[in-house]
This record gives C-alpha cells, structure tokens and sequence, in this order.
C-alpha cells in the first residue's frame, strides 16, 4: 500500500484543483455522443417517471445492466484519458423528472476506498442541455477533505446546507464534472418541461482495493466487494445483508454517532458530531430558514 496518495488525473494543474477543491471540469466527449447516449436511454427507458431516478436502482436487472453497458462502453475510455490509471466500477442513468420530487439532498456518495491512500471519483456528465431550471449539479467546495466513511446504512444528514450556498456547476453538452466521492453535492428540482439525463460513473485507481462501508448497531464494517456487488446492489436492507454474505469484512470501527439538534438543545450541549463538526470547519450552518 502506498504511503501518500495517490494522483488522479494525468494533468498537473487538474490534479491541483481536484486535491484542493474536490472537483474539476473537463471536455469529456463530443456533444454528439452525449446525444446519442440520450437517445438510447429513450429507448431503454421510454416511459416519463416521477423525481430523481437512477438506473442502477432499477428493479429489473437485465434492464439495469443494459443501461450500465450502454453507459460504460461511452465514458470508460473517454475517461482513461484523463485519469491516471483508473478503472471502472459502477454507472448509471440519472434522471431528473419535472417536479419538486427531484431535489437530491446535499449528500456524499459511498465510500469505495480507503479514502487515506486513494480516491475515488464520480464522472457526472448531461445527457440533456442542462440550464439552471433543469437542475444542475451543485458541490461544496473543499467538503471532500472533512467528510466521514459513507455507506449503507451509514447516510449522513447535511440538513443545514442549502442547496442555494453551494456552488452550480454550469456544464456544456460534451462537459463534465469529476468529483471525489467525498465531496458533498446535489441538486435542485427540475423547474423546466423536460427530463434532465445525465450519467454518473464511479471509478477507483486500478490498485486500490474495493469496499462496501456498512454500519451494524455501533459498528462501521468495511467490506472487500467486487465490481458484481455494486451491479446488484439495491438499497433495500435485507438485499444487501443478503449480498454481503458472500464477502469479508476487512476491517471495522466504533461508530460515532451524531446527536440530533434537539438531543443537543435538550441536553445544553453543543451538537459536535462528525457532520456538526465539519460543517463548522467548513463555515456553514445556522442557514435554514
Ligand atoms: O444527478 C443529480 O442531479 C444528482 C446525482 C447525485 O447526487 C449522485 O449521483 O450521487
């Protein structure tokens, strides 16, 4: 294992802005390839839905694999360009439907991997002409250096976070956005008339190992999975409890809970658990309306 971190993009100056800020921008395709990439989740997916909603939630798996393959074939190799001896993990079509039941909530993403040595980055890129009204992704700046293990089980509330104090990323068709996993993002409702496609693809360096983090009562459990887990993986509890039989724990930690804002006002204390903490590290909080 190596002893500092490892780098993740091939250019030095992306490599600054990504360790500093947690995300860069980058000309990932040409925008009629996104285009094209549109056109088949049409086809795969032809009826409108309800909210934000994720191919890799889908219920059916061949149709989510199909969606996964579609996805791969386009940005894996696109990627290899850029980042520095990578491989894929995992992707999705996300699709943000008209209605206030798409805001995705300011959260991180799942922990992949040993986050002292590697990190793991999300490629998100439209599929649609993403304007503001469409709902365009939105990331904390700098959260990726404060953020805790993430998993199943193991959400973290950033309920103090207004989506509207985060930063917009306005991308062209052709454009994306890569984030460290850790970095907190999500966005807005879709205010306009028409689905907004976009994929997210994970993608960890080719020696790190992959795990899946899950809590069990005041445990942390980090799992070795393989890319096959993630494929299968819905976020219903007994599937994946069911899934993780066939994998070892690595490793485990005390898990640090967070006392809610009411336990602390109740109890006179200050409400400092891992997520109080770095949203105090990070100067936001006492926002909400
Ligand atoms: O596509 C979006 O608007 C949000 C995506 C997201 O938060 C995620 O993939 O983790």
């Amino acid at each position: 294992m190596p002893m500092s971190k490892l780098r993740t993009f091939k250019d030095e100056d992306l490599q600054e802005a990504f360790s500093r800020n947690g995300y860069v921008v980058i000309d990932l395709a040409e925008p009629a390839e996104m285009t094209q990439l549109a056109e088949d989740y049409r086809t795969l997916y032809p009826d409108n839905q309800d909210g934000c909603v994720f191919s890799c939630h889908d219920s059916d798996f061949d149709r989510q694999s199909q969606a996964q393959s579609l996805v791969r074939q386009v940005i894996e190799k696109k990627a290899s360009v850029f980042l520095d001896a990578y491989r894929f993990v995992s992707t999705s079509f996300v699709v943000k439907f008209p209605g206030e039941r798409g805001v995705i909530p300011p959260h991180t993403d799942y922990t992949f991997v040993d986050d002292k040595h590697y990190a793991a980055v999300a490629i998100w890129t439209p599929l649609t002409e993403t304007t503001a009204a469409a709902g365009r992704l939105h990331v904390m700046p700098g959260s990726h250096l404060y953020t805790p293990l993430c998993g199943s089980n193991l959400f973290r509330k950033y309920d103090g976070i207004e989506i509207s104090s985060m930063t917009e990323i306005e991308l062209e068709l052709g454009q994306a956005v890569c984030y460290d996993l850790r970095t907190i993002h999500g966005s807005p409702a879709n205010t306009s008339l028409a689905p907004r496609v976009a994929v997210n693809c994970v993608m960890i360096p080719n020696q790190a190992d992959l795990w899946h983090v899950t809590r069990e009562n005041q445990e942390i459990l980090i799992y070795a999975v393989d890319n096959d887990f993630y494929s299968r993986l819905h976020f219903d509890g007994t599937i994946t409890s069911n899934l993780l039989k066939n994998y070892r724990v690595i490793h485990s930690e005390p898990y640090e809970s967070e006392p809610s804002e009411d336990e602390a006002h109740k109890q006179n204390v200050q409400p400092l658990g891992i997520v109080q903490r770095l949203m105090k590290r990070l100067g936001i909080g006492g926002q909400r309306k």
